[in-house]
Formats: structure tokens, C-alpha cells, sequence
């Protein structure tokens, strides 16, 4: 391989030169930028994932979506043996590849081979997959051209999601143990479980298997149709916001950010709204209630369902493993109030970004995590695993039951889909509709809002993001505002796939947490370089 570094570079000057010098760091989920600053990125990344691959001699996963960002954006995100998203000493290589000029690639290649003592005779296979973005076609041909300038080879999942490719890559890296690595074993695991799970009928109680679907344009309209194929007539889905611009005034985020019905879906009372994101892995519940009310159930109501419902089956199988929750700073006060005192699940707090949380849910036996903004999943313990199936063969009730829900979820990343068909199983498990999860407990109201500043790097946090280290003076300023409104709450943290800062406020009523939210933004504004007009209303 070694020897085709030289190409690399010659490939890299005529096909994909570098077009800036701004220095540019693997973020929250990978690199997201304006699509057609990418190119570069793109092929490099190609480069990376083969070395990655040769390193870990297993095939290595990249996805080019820039997920929740409008449509003119795009990025990359890499995936590890096992679904993991790449690992951190990795994210620095990363960083150093694309920040190299062209003629450095060589070197930057060599360097990262010798640090890491990669078996460069080793020939490495690369998964890639694309979201619906006009650019990713294009952009997906630049990490096909950088895998195999190194000799790699390449298996195109096409337009696919971001959850299926992780499930893919771990099927086909650990021999087809977690399922069968295809795009329709994947369908096939997850809706056999489920249908299999709502044997007694698909009614329940208050439970109505039916559900509008806000496909937010992009992959998880298409994908859901493919899912209805095998679910049979176990759960009635219309699909909405199949063919328009991407993301826009609809899908997961736009919903939990503004809080706002999706637009595109009908507004009819009483019915589950479930949004989904550009790339299909975060999911959020809404309602409209019978007063016209608009009610919105994110990560945090998700997780804790979830958490109940899975403790009900522990304790009444008698199985004795631990579970624990991992949320963000971003979590509802409410919610982590609800789950350690009515629950009594322990809850720890992580970073942004499903790669921290999934890490830190790792110190549990079962842990179920998720950030606010509906991102994740459930993962299970080797020995947890064992031991469930174990009493589920010995016909223990509830372990079975435990033991098909492992199958409906997808322990390898977040996914709305099969998120959404979890919720389905347990809402009807229990006989609920949407108003009885919903009254487990009301959310404190909040709001988040976003500051454009000049360098969002001068704003550096500690504490899981819930204290702000630079400016210094910011974090006393946010203090003075939060003293003045019962029950307040505020943080804000550079994001990592936008070039903004984000303010989260919460408070006892909305007006103040709106109020709180404006302020704190000002002060940012103001003690970190704001550009553009200052923030003075939402
Ligand atoms: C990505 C990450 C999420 C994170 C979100 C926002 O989501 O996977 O874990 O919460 O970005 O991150 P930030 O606040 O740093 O911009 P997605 O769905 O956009 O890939």
C-alpha cells in the first residue's frame, strides 16, 4: 500500500485539491460542512477509512450525510468494526489527514501507518452509503476514488441510512452473529421481533397501531417503506414529507427545536406524529391534544418509557442486571427528576454527541441512552445478552419478552425507525396511547437558540458541557441570569456539525425560559464575539 501513497497525492492535486487553509476539526459526528467545500474531505476520508481498515483488519463503514443540516450541507461520518463510531485517537487522525497539504498526504499516510503500526499488506474493504442530498452522489465518488488509490476495495450500500450501514458493518465484521449483513436482513430481524411481539393483536387497551410518519425528505421516507413490507398489518403507517427540500420546516429537529407541528403532515388531533431526521437516526413523538394543543414527546419521554418498561420485564423475570440511563445537559430537569425518583434507574451525563453516550452506557448491564434531541438506542452486556436468552430458553416469560425486544432494537447506533417500532411495542405492551405516556411527567419548558459568533472555538465548556470555561466571565454572567427565574436552567456549547453556538434555557413557565434563553444568548453575543445582529427575540 505504501507504495501507492505517492498516487495519493498525485490523485489529490489533479481530482481533489485542498481549497482552503482554515483549520478544520473532526466534530461531533465527523466533518459537516457547505457540500461543495467538501470534495477534498470526501477523497481523504476514502484514504483514512482504508488505512482504518488495514488497522483493524476488518471492513470499515462511511456515510456521507450531513444529517438534521439543511440541504446545501454535507459531511462524513466513519463507522468502526463493530458500529462504534471511529475511534477518538482516530478523529485526530483524521483531523491531521485533511488539514495536510496535497503534497503532505504521503507523509500524513506514512505517519498515521507508523503510529498506529497498521499491516499495510493487509487488503482493505470499505462499506459506503449516502443519504439523498443532491451532493452525495458526487461526494461519495471522491471516497470511492481515495479507497482505491490505496488499493482498497469498495462495497456501495448506495442510498441507505445511517443505522443500516452500522448494522451492516458489524454483521459482516463479526460473521453474521448480530444478523444477516444486508439492507433486507436488516428490515427482516427488526419487523419479525416486532410483529412477533404484538402476537395478541394489534390493538390494546388505549393502543391504536396507527401513526403518521414525517419522513423530513430524505432517506427515512424511502427506508420506511421497505420496513412496511414486512410488518404486515401490525401497525398502519402514513408517510408524509416524502419529496420536498430536505429538512425544511420538518423532520425530528425542526420539531424538537421549534417545537412546532411538522409541516407537509396533516394536523389532525389525537394522532402520533413521528418525526424522523435527514439521515433516519433520531426520532420525536408529537401530538395535537383534542384542545388543539401542540405536545412534544422527545429523547428524554423516549428513554424513559423505554427505561420503565425494561425494569418491569427485569424485575418480573427475576433477572438480576443492571440498569442505567445516559443523557446530556440538553435532558429535560424533569425527566432525570422522573427517572431517579420515580424510576430509580441511575442516571449518568455524557457529552453531546452518541459516541460519549454510548461509551459511558457501556458501565452498565443494560443501558439505555439518548440525547433530547431523539438520538439512541439500547445496548446490552454480552452477559446480559446471555443471560436473558439463556431464561428466555428456559421459558421464562418476561425474559422472552426482553429477549424479542433485543431483536427490535439496533444495538449498533440510534435508529428512528426502529426507535419508533420500540415505542410502538412498549405503548402497546402497556395499552397506552400517546396522552398516557405522556402524563408520566411534564416537561419543564425550555428553549434553545442559536448565536453565530466569529470563532465558536473561544467557547470551551467542562462539566458534560453544563459549565462554560471561555470567555472567561461568561459562565458567572449566566449565572446572575439563571438566579432570577424559579426552576432556571442555562448552558451553551460550541456545536459540533454547525458554526454557531447553542443556548439552552429551561424555567417554570415558558415565557421565562424564553426570556432566560434571549439573555443568555445576548451574553454570548457579547462576550464571545457575536457576528450579525445581536439576539434581543426568538
Ligand atoms: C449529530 C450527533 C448527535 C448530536 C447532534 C448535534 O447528530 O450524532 O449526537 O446531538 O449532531 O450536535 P451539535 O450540537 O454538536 O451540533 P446528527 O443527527 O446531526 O448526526
Amino acid at each position: 500500500m505504501m507504495s501507492r501513497f505517492a498516487d495519493a497525492a498525485k490523485v489529490a492535486t489533479s481530482k481533489y485539491p485542498k481549497t482552503t487553509n482554515k483549520t478544520i476539526k473532526y466534530g461531533t459526528a465527523g466533518f459537516r460542512s457547505k457540500a461543495e467545500e467538501l470534495d477534498f474531505i470526501m477523497y481523504r476520508m476514502g484514504l483514512l477509512a482504508a488505512l482504518r481498515a488495514c488497522d483493524t483488519k476488518a471492513a470499515i463503514g462511511v456515510m456521507i450525510t450531513a444529517s438534521h443540516n439543511p440541504v446545501q450541507d454535507n459531511g462524513v461520518k466513519l463507522v468502526d468494526p463493530m458500529g462504534e463510531m471511529l475511534a477518538p485517537a482516530w478523529e485526530v487522525h483524521a483531523t491531521t489527514l485533511v488539514n495536510a497539504s496535497d503534497d503532505e498526504i504521503p507523509r500524513a499516510l506514512e505517519k498515521i501507518g507508523g503510529e498506529a503500526r497498521i499491516d499495510l499488506n493487509h487488503s482493505p474493504l470499505v462499506f459506503v452509503g449516502r443519504d439523498t442530498r443532491p451532493s452525495s452522489s458526487q461526494l461519495c465518488d471522491a471516497v470511492i476514488s481515495g479507497v482505491r488509490v490505496v488499493g482498497g476495495d469498495v462495497k456501495d450500500l448506495g442510498v441507505i441510512t445511517t443505522p443500516i450501514i452500522h448494522y451492516v458493518i458489524t454483521c459482516h465484521n463479526d460473521g453474521g452473529t448480530y444478523g444477516v449483513p444486508s439492507e433486507e436482513g436488516y428490515y427482516q430481524k427488526i419487523c419479525e421481533a416486532f410483529v412477533k411481539l404484538r402476537s395478541s393483536g394489534a390493538s390494546n387497551g388505549n393502543y391504536e397501531p396507527i401513526v403518521y410518519y414525517d419522513g423530513a425528505n430524505g432517506v427515512g421516507a424511502l427506508m420506511i417503506a421497505n420496513f412496511l413490507k414486512h410488518l404486515g398489518n401490525s401497525l398502519s403507517v402514513s408517510i408524509y414529507n416524502d419529496d420536498g427540500v430536505l429538512n425544511h420546516l420538518c423532520g425530528a429537529d425542526y420539531v424538537k427545536v421549534q417545537q412546532k407541528w411538522p409541516e407537509g403532515v396533516p394536523r389532525i388531533q389525537n394522532v402520533r406524529c413521528v418525526s424522523v431526521d435527514g439521515d433516519a437516526d433520531r426520532v420525536i413523538y408529537s401530538y395535537i391534544d383534542s384542545n388543539d394543543k401542540y405536545h412534544m414527546l422527545d429523547g428524554d419521554k423516549i428513554a424513559t418509557l423505554i427505561a420503565g418498561y425494561i425494569q418491569e420485564l427485569l424485575k418480573n423475570s427475576g433477572l438480576k442486571l443492571k440498569l442505567g440511563l445516559v443523557q446530556t445537559a440538553y435532558a429535560n430537569g424533569a425527566s432525570t427528576e422522573y427517572i431517579t425518583r420515580k424510576l430509580g434507574v441511575p442516571v449518568a451525563c455524557a457529552m453531546t454527541g452518541v459516541k460519549h453516550l454510548h461509551h459511558m452506557a457501556l458501565q452498565f448491564d443494560i443501558g439505555v441512552y439518548f440525547e433530547a434531541n431523539g438520538h439512541g438506542t439500547v445496548i446490552f452486556s454480552k452477559e446480559a445478552r446471555a443471560a436473558i436468552r439463556d431464561a428466555a430458553q428456559r421459558n421464562n416469560e418476561n425474559a422472552n419478552k426482553l429477549s424479542q425486544v433485543l431483536d427490535v432494537i439496533n444495538e449498533t447506533v440510534g435508529d428512528a425507525i426502529s426507535d419508533m417500532l420500540l415505542v410502538e411495542t412498549v405503548l402497546h405492551a402497556r395499552g397506552w396511547s400517546i396522552f398516557d405516556w405522556d402524563k408520566a411527567y411534564a416537561d419543564l419548558p425550555n428553549r434553545q437558540m442559536k448565536v453565530t459568533v466569529a470563532d465558536r472555538t473561544v467557547i470551551t465548556t467542562t462539566d458534560a458541557e453544563r459549565v462554560c470555561v471561555t470567555p472567561e466571565g461568561l459562565q458567572n454572567s449566566i449565572n446572575e441570569m439563571v438566579k432570577a427565574y424559579p426552576q432556571g436552567r442555562s448552558f451553551v456549547r460550541p456545536s459540533g456539525t454547525e458554526d454557531i453556538v447553542r443556548v439552552y434555557a429551561e424555567a417554570s413557565s415558558q415565557e421565562q425560559a424564553d426570556e432566560l434563553a434571549i439573555k443568555v444568548a445576548g451574553a454570548v453575543y457579547d462576550q464571545a464575539g457575536g457576528v450579525g445582529s445581536k439576539p434581543q427575540s426568538l
